[in-house]
């Protein structure tokens, strides 16, 4: 299936996998709805994409987590972009690994917040339209999180198994109305992910992606571009891509350090 010419809907482009998945798609002649709270970037890529492919772009600076503003958001997106073909909901994070006990509430709430319930507010509002024309896909960013859990993984896994029954829930839900769900679910990927879990400590970061080639994020958005340009009669439902170094969440090929 061609994306010329669609709209697609990303979430989290300002950064890593969401900003790869825009270029894949700007690559491929689709129109882009860029989101994201730090406006900024959203504006440097969209003269980018523009400049490069001639993308048509609209960038929103939007916090997933805010419901009311989401919800108008979409209601009030211009009457030419209001026909989204693709959503990728992206936008997500981690935030620290402390074990349970331990916990930080916060971060709990923003994690929740933002993987799981930010995923439901755009999804809520962007799926009615897909519905009433007959066509559409929810293609959900995931994790290797969604299937296994490591320590210190906690909340962050349980809002990843969430997107991950809530992926195969709405393919159930969506059965015959022409609306399709994918679920993208990556291992490591290198992106500011790690800086965001950590609080900001790139030493701890970059420790993560030490000795073995992680995921690059336009791995993931080849992966996120395949699933997209299916025939429509066919559709990945899930796609776990691992970095080739990497067996399962806690199992990686590591060169010993010296
Ligand atoms: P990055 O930190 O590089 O990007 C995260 C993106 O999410 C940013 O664009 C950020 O934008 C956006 N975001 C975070 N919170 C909000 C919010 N409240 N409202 C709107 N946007 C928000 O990480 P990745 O690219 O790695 O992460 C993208 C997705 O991939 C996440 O869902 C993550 O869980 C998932 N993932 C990542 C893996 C990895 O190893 N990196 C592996 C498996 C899955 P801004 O701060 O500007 O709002
Ligand atoms: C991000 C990958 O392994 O840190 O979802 O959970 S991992």
């Amino acid at each position: 299936m061609e994306v010329e010419g669609k709209i697609v809907l990303i979430t989290g482009a300002s950064s890593g996998i969401g900003v790869a998945c825009a270029r894949e798609f700007a690559a491929a002649g689709a129109r882009l709805i860029l989101a994201a709270r730090r406006g900024r970037r959203l504006e440097e890529l969209a003269d980018e994409l523009g400049t490069t492919f001639g993308t048509e772009i609209l960038t929103s600076v939007v916090d997933v987590r805010e419901r009311v503003a989401v919800t108008r958001w979409i209601r009030e997106l211009p009457t030419a972009w209001q026909a989204i073909s693709i959503l990728v909901n992206n936008a997500g994070l981690a935030r620290g690994v402390a074990p349970v006990h331990e916990g930080v509430i916060d971060d709990w709430e923003e994690m929740i917040d933002t993987n799981l319930k930010g995923v439901l507010y755009i999804t809520r509002a962007v799926l009615p339209g897909m519905v009433a024309r007959g066509e559409g896909h929810v293609i959900n960013i995931g994790s290797i999180a969604g299937h296994e859990v490591y320590p210190g993984g906690n909340v962050y896994c349980a809002t990843k198994h969430a997107i991950n029954g809530l992926s195969r829930a709405m393919g159930i839900d969506l059965l015959g109305t022409g609306v399709r769900v994918s679920s993208v679910d990556p291992g490591m990927v290198e992106t500011e992910f790690s800086i965001v879990r950590y609080h900001g400590d790139e030493e701890l970061a970059a420790a993560v992606y030490e000795g073995f080639e992680p995921l690059h994020p336009a791995d993931v958005a080849d992966a996120v571009l395949f699933c997209a340009t299916r025939p429509p009669h066919a559709n990945v439902r899930e796609m776990v891509l691992m970095p080739s170094a990497q067996a399962s969440a806690v199992h990686v090929a590591r060169t010993s350090r010296s």
